[in-house]
């Protein structure tokens, strides 16, 4: 069942230098969270060592010893095992989000003669960068105190055209109703401190397991082109610096993303005037155009459906028909 967008509450320190907003009541991630003591018993012991790292692997390794697996090379095989399991039911989850949005995105391509998405990337975030994370917010380096709190793991980038086709495919995923919608981080209303736009969707996809069933944290980011090519380039020159970018550069940034913003402002109002004369000019066959070709007159789909008007499929008794009658028989 899906549920509105939750509270936002502050974590510390985000890329922007602003806090970070997360969700107040973030909701377990999984029903087969199991106990999630036995995790934070294990980071408490690690408490004179603060390593993440360290402190996973503790748990890692304990983990190991429950499940039998005595000696290091059968303690490393589960140990690798239980990372693998978990990195695989985001990729699950992501799998899934993908199918749906690769759905949209055919049916668009097939039936209508517009589709709101662009392109559609997706990525694992590694270990290294979700532990940096787990620093961060100062949450428990424990599988059960990452997949309750990284909510990002799992990252879909929709790209679409304009802004309105953002909340468009929005609109659309969060009304499907096997998708919990946890949050909605609406950036392209407002924007980050450094010009940062993109509207970032928040859900919990069921992952049907062998023997249970998981909700799985998916992030879905969905911008404009525009808001796509100022976010890698200021991405790439965050790291570049490693977050430290001189002020200069910061402002010629955000010089940039009100670039970017006023360009997907003018597409938009290209897009409308084209529309409104589209809709103003006459349609074929009922005036100054005049008469409706006839089908053998028409470009391709003409020739090889005599019926076009009436179905833009491909049917195989025309193929075959097109076929013979092209052959000579
Ligand atoms: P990557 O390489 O995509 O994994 P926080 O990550 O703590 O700053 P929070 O609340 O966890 O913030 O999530 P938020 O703000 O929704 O950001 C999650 C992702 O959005 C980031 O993941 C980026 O992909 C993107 N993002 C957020 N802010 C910015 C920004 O200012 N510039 C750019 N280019 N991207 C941004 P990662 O882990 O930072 O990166």
């Amino acid at each position: 069942m899906s549920s509105g967008p939750s509270m936002e509450t502050e974590f510390p320190t985000a890329r922007d230098g602003r806090a970070a907003a997360h969700s107040a009541e973030a909701p377990a991630a999984s029903e087969a969270d199991g106990d999630a003591r036995s995790g934070t018993q294990l980071a408490r012991r690690g408490d004179d060592d603060r390593d993440p790292y360290q402190q996973l692997f503790n748990q890692l390794q304990d983990n190991a010893g429950k499940n039998g697996s005595t000696g290091a090379v059968p303690r490393m095989i589960d140990i690798r095992r239980q990372l693998t399991e978990f990195q695989l039911h985001y990729k699950f989850g992501m799998d899934e989000v993908l199918t749906k949005i690769n759905v949209l995105r055919e049916e668009f391509e097939h039936t209508r003669d517009y589709s709101p998405i662009e392109h559609v990337n997706y990525r694992l975030k590694s270990l290294d960068r979700i532990l940096e994370k787990v620093d961060r917010y100062g949450c428990e380096p424990t599988l059960e105190g990452i997949r309750g709190a990284i909510r990002d793991i799992a990252g879909i980038r929709i790209t679409c055209s304009f802004v309105s086709d953002a909340y468009w495919v929005a609109e659309m995923l969060c009304s499907q109703p096997d998708l919990r919608v946890v949050e909605v981080k609406d950036y392209i209303h407002r924007p980050k401190p450094n010009g940062y736009k993109s509207l970032h969707v928040i859900v919990q996809v069921p992952v049907f397991l062998s023997n249970r069933t998981e909700f799985v944290y998916v992030e879905v980011q969905i911008r404009t082109v525009a808001m796509d090519f100022w976010a890698s380039l200021e991405h790439k020159i965050y790291y570049t610096y490693d977050g430290e970018v001189p002020d200069e550069i910061l402002e010629e940034l955000h010089d940039a993303a009100q670039k970017a913003d006023a360009l997907d402002r003018q597409m938009a109002e290209i897009r409308d005037r084209v529309t409104s004369l589209k809709e103003q000019a006459p349609t074929s066959g009922q005036g100054a155009t005049g008469p409706t070709p006839d089908a053998q007159d028409r470009p391709d789909s003409g020739r090889w459906f005599p019926e076009a008007d009436a179905s833009q499929a491909w049917r195989w008794e025309d193929i075959a028909a097109q076929a013979s009658s092209s052959s000579g028989d």
